[in-house]
């Protein structure tokens, strides 16, 4: 039998835009309550409000930066009553900045990405999974990327945080073996969103560049594999998917029209 979304609480991660803000609609869509994190408080605030009104489910907005492990802590501990039984964490809070050669990339750059992509996924999963394993109901969803499957030219650091995800996701699975927790990673190649604006320091033209020619996936695309695999009988964990655009066969290899 399929697991059911329904009145499910889903906590997802990185909810403001992109892939996130895909993922908590479609699980809405599904009659899942909804628990919004992220850090601009503007946006979180009237994606609720779209959501309650369209989808007439509960949403819980949290206004949180991943990389502050002992804000992450307080904010899963001293969530409402109502909404501590967290049934899916989706960690995709994540992001790119720059490409660069390693002899010519910016340290901040470096630190923003190993903080938000590895360390804060580990902060958030430290906090919720407890309570998952006390309640022995559970599904962790992590969104990786094909750049923790193949490093590429300049991608040095994005690629080793993708990779750590993905080693995360392993290792995570093997330590909740025996447990009814399920533990996936969704790993997407180019899918167009603020992703290349944020890589690129707000430069719009260059990360409209990046998908010029071509078609990039979308994040209902990323959002549809992602609530499939939680819809899964609760005996199957789907332990990896990667899914690319058929225009895409590798980070370098992206086949575009001329014109
Ligand atoms: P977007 O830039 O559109 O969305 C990123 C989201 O992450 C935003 O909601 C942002 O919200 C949130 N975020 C960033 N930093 C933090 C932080 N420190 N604390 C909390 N939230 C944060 O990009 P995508 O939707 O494309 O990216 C989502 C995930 O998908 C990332 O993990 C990315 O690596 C991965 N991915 C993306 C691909 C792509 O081609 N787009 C391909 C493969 C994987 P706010 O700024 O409000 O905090
Ligand atoms: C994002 C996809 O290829 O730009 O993870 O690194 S890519």
């Amino acid at each position: 039998m399929m697991t059911s979304l329904k009145n499910k609480i889903v906590l997802v991660t990185g909810a403001t835009s992109g892939i996130g803000k895909s993922t908590a609609a479609k699980f809405a869509e599904h009659g899942a309550n909804i628990v919004l994190c992220a850090r601009r408080s503007d946006r979180l605030k009237q994606f609720s409000d779209e959501l309650k009104k369209k989808f007439g489910i509960n949403v819980h907005t949290v206004q949180l930066d991943v990389r502050q492990a002992q804000k992450v802590e307080s904010a899963i501990a001293t969530l409402p009553q109502e909404w501590k039984n967290i049934s899916i964490l989706v960690n995709n809070a994540g992001l790119s900045r720059g490409l660069d050669t390693i002899q010519e990339g910016k340290i901040s750059d470096w630190d923003e990405m190993i903080d938000t992509n590895v360390k804060g996924l580990l902060y958030v999963t430290r906090a919720v999974l407890p309570g998952m394993i006390e309640r022995r109901e559970g599904h962790v969803i992590n969104v990786g990327s094909i750049a923790g499957h193949w490093s590429y030219p300049k991608g040095n650091v994005y690629n080793a945080s993708k990779f750590a995800v993905r080693a995360l996701n392993e290792g995570m699975k093997m330590d909740l073996l025996g447990t009814p927790i399920r533990v996936t990673s969704v790993d997407p190649g180019l899918v167009e969103t603020e992703f290349s604006i944020v890589r690129f320091h707000g430069d719009k033209e260059r990360a409209s560049n990046v998908y010029k020619g071509m078609t990039p996936l979308t994040p209902d695309d990323v959002a549809d594999t992602i609530v499939w695999a939680a819809t899964r009988p609760p005996h199957v964990n789907i332990s990896e998917i990667v899914v690319m655009p058929v225009d895409q066969s590798s980070p370098t290899l992206v086949h575009r029209k001329s014109n």
